[in-house]
């Protein structure tokens, strides 16, 4: 654990004595700001920001993000939960009386397609398509008594999951700040009742439908929506988002709305590449609706043990290429506030690749 904080510390200060030994050759970019502005790494925010950036009419973008998330540590609110403490609380569904399995770890994937078209300078059209794959380790214990480990499985699925579409509105665009709003749609369209082989508490094998966690996806509607505004001072820019995504209709259930607020600054490092640092503010709410089929003594078979509250701390760093740019970006929750129990994310990758012609 303190060896990744350190990580983090040293990558920070390295990056930042690199762009201070670089800054000598800034100079040149100082010249033509039009086509300056057009041809820096902080064109684009950080990686891991959706809908950061409009197009000049006549302008098309394609994208490729690979996202990776980690989680191993279950919390109650922003407190650690040992597995012992989860098999002392009350199973919601009824038999048996206590939580008998316990979520270890979970990884997700994600692989987003995007594509931006500009028809004029005050409409930029956005569309995006998510596939992802989840894997999660469980460990079963005895439903009574001694409540000894039973046995470890893993449940995994993988499905197309996410299109959405939006527009995004410009409403002033000048050489160094540019502001703009977005509005959306988005389906999710992951099969919501994927089954998987579970290892029961009296210690025998059953398929089961999948608790909501672990669905591709809730087949539901959401709006989107979105104000983002940057500025750039020299080398440097500073970008904000408030944006929120709110359901408007579901098939039993789906994930809670999100409010989201991301503070950015990018700073050049030389003529091709940016770091960024971005802290992300995340409110999300509790599942709405239910399966009734969804129902093993396990935390994430109640609706009430989603969202809650994270403040995200990532680094990332753009580079131009002949063709195109590429973007990287870590991600570590720095504050945590979960309705539990939940398993909360442990740090995030994004790494992804834009072409615009
Ligand atoms: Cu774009």
């Amino acid at each position: 654990m303190k060896k990744i904080h350190l990580f983090w510390l040293l990558l920070a200060i390295s990056i930042n004595i690199s762009s201070e030994s670089m800054q000598g050759m800034d100079h040149h970019q100082h010249k033509g700001m039009g086509d300056h502005a057009k041809h820096s790494a902080k064109m684009h925010g950080p990686i891991g920001l959706m809908g950061d950036h409009f197009h000049k009419k006549g302008e098309s973008m394609v994208s490729i993000r690979y996202m990776k998330m980690s989680m191993n540590q279950n919390y109650i609110g922003s407190k650690k939960i040992s597995d012992l403490e989860i098999l002392q609380l009350p199973n919601p569904n009824g038999m048996p009386k206590n939580l008998s399995v316990v979520p270890q770890d979970m990884d997700m994937d994600m692989i987003m397609l995007g594509a931006m078209y500009a028809p004029t300078d005050f409409v930029t059209l956005m569309s995006m398509a998510t596939f992802n794959s989840k894997s999660m380790n469980l460990k079963t214990y005895q439903p009574m008594m001694e409540r000894n480990a039973l046995g470890d499985f893993t449940t995994k699925s993988s499905d197309l999951s996410i299109f959405n579409f939006s527009a995004l509105f410009t409403i002033y665009d000048e050489d160094k700040s540019k502001f703009h709003a977005q509005l959306g749609l988005e389906k999710n369209m992951g099969k919501n009742d994927l089954q998987g082989q579970v290892l029961m508490p009296m210690g025998s094998l059953g398929s089961i439908v999948m608790p909501y966690g672990m669905q591709s996806g809730d087949k539901s509607y959401s709006v989107l929506s979105a104000i983002t505004y940057t500025k750039t001072y020299g080398s440097w820019k500073l970008g904000g988002q408030i944006k929120s995504k709110l359901n408007i209709q579901n098939k039993e259930w789906n994930f809670g709305d999100v409010s989201e607020i991301n503070i950015w600054s990018q700073r050049d490092l030389n003529n091709i590449s940016a770091w960024s640092l971005r802290l992300k503010i995340q409110d999300v709410k509790s599942i709405d609706g239910l399966n009734k089929k969804i129902e093993a003594p396990v935390q994430t078979a109640n609706p009430l043990n989603y969202g809650g509250e994270t403040v995200t701390f990532g680094i990332g760093i753009n580079v131009m290429l002949p063709q195109g740019s590429i973007g990287l970006e870590a991600y570590k929750p720095i504050s945590r506030d979960l309705n539990g129990p939940q398993m909360s994310m442990d740090w995030g990758l994004q790494a992804g690749y834009h072409l615009s012609f």
